[in-house]
C-alpha cells in the first residue's frame, strides 16, 4: 500500500471535546534532585505538559477520561482530568509538533482520522483533523526518525508492516514503509536507549522478552534482549523521567499499578513505584 493513499481529505473541525473537572487529584509524592534540563534533549515522545522540562504521564480511561500526571521525575505532583475523549477517538502520541516547546496531541479514530491538539499546557488552543489512514493502520508513537528535531510518526499495519511519517509539523513530508514486525513481537514503545540522540524501537513478544532495535534513523541498525517482564506486568511506555537523559520504561499491572524502571541505556539501575491508579482501567498515551 502507498503512503500517498494514506493522505487523504480533511474533515473540517472536530468538537469531540466534552469538559470534565469532575475527579480530583491523585497522591502528591516528592522527589529530588532531579535535573530535568536534558530531558528535552532526548529523542522519543515528549510529554511535559506543565513546562518544567519534566516528562508528564497522560492516560486515557476505558470511559474516555483523559488524566495527566503532572510529574516531578518519577513520583506523581499531581493529577487533573480535564477532558473527555469523544468516544472512538484514541490519543496516540505526545511531541511538540509546531515547535512552541508545548507538547501537543495526535489522536486517531477507528475510521483512520488523525487529529492533532495544539495544546498551551493542558489547554488544547487549536484541534485540526488533517488525515484519514486506511483501514488496518494505527499510530504506534511518536520519534525523531530522520534527526531534524522534529517528531516524526510511525504507524503499524494489522499485516505488521511498519511505516514512518517524516513530519513538518503536522505536515506529512514522506512516508516510509521500510520494514515488518518480526512474527510474534509487537512494538510498544518509542526511545533513545543508546545515546545517540536517535530513537529506537522497544518490542515485547508474548513471552515477554523486551527486544530494543537501536535505529539509525529509519533503518534497523543492531539489537538487544536486555530483559524479560516479570510474571503479570506489562511494558506500557518510555520517556527520561529522572533527567539522566536516558529513557527509562513505564511497565503496569493488569490490576491498575504501574511502576517506572530506571535505565541506564539498556542497564537496569533501579524501580520506582509501584503506584496505583485509581477508577476503570486507565491506558498510558503519552509519553508515546
Ligand atoms: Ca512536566
Ligand atoms: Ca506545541
Ligand atoms: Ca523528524
Ligand atoms: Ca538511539
Amino acid at each position: 500500500m502507498k503512503l500517498a493513499t494514506f493522505i487523504s481529505s480533511v474533515l473540517a473541525g472536530a468538537c469531540f471535546l466534552v469538559p470534565d473537572h469532575s475527579w480530583g487529584g491523585v497522591d502528591t509524592k516528592s522527589g529530588a534532585g532531579l535535573t530535568p534540563a536534558s530531558i528535552r534533549a532526548t529523542s522519543g515522545a515528549l510529554s511535559d505538559f506543565n513546562g518544567d522540562g519534566m516528562n508528564d504521564l497522560v492516560w486515557q480511561g476505558a470511559n474516555g477520561f483523559l488524566a495527566f500526571y503532572i510529574m516531578n521525575g518519577p513520583a506523581t505532583r499531581f493529577g487533573l482530568t480535564p477532558y473527555t475523549v469523544e468516544a472512538r477517538w484514541e490519543i496516540a502520541g505526545t511531541a511538540d509538533f509546531n515547535r512552541d516547546r508545548k507538547t501537543d496531541i495526535v489522536l486517531m479514530k477507528t475510521d483512520g482520522s488523525v487529529a492533532f491538539w495544539l495544546m498551551d499546557g493542558t489547554t488544547i488552543t487549536r484541534g485540526i483533523v488533517p488525515y484519514k489512514v486506511p483501514a488496518g493502520w494505527r499510530i504506534v508513537g511518536t520519534g525523531d526518525f530522520n534527526a531534524d528535531s522534529q517528531p516524526d510518526i510511525l504507524l503499524t499495519h494489522t499485516d505488521s508492516s511498519v511505516a514512518f511519517w517524516l513530519m513538518d509539523g503536522t505536515t506529512i513530508q514522506a512516508g516510509v514503509v521500510p520494514f515488518k514486525v518480526p512474527a510474534g513481537w509487537q512494538i510498544v514503545a518509542i526511545g533513545d536507549f543508546n545515546g545517540d540522540a536517535q530513537s529506537d524501537l522497544v518490542f515485547v513478544n508474548a513471552e515477554g522478552l523486551v527486544a530494543i532495535w537501536f535505529m539509525n534513523g529509519i533503518k534497523f541498525a543492531d539489537s538487544v534482549i536486555p530483559f524479560r517482564m516479570p510474571a503479570g506486568w506489562q511494558l506500557i511506555g518510555a520517556g527520561d523521567f529522572n533527567g539522566d537523559g536516558n529513557a527509562d520504561l513505564v511497565i503496569q499491572t493488569s490490576n491498575q499499578f504501574f511502576a517506572f524502571w530506571l535505565l541506564e541505556k539498556t542497564r537496569f539501575k533501579e524501580a520506582v513505584g509501584p503506584y496505583q491508579l485509581t477508577i476503570d482501567p486507565w491506558k498510558l498515551v503519552g509519553p508515546r
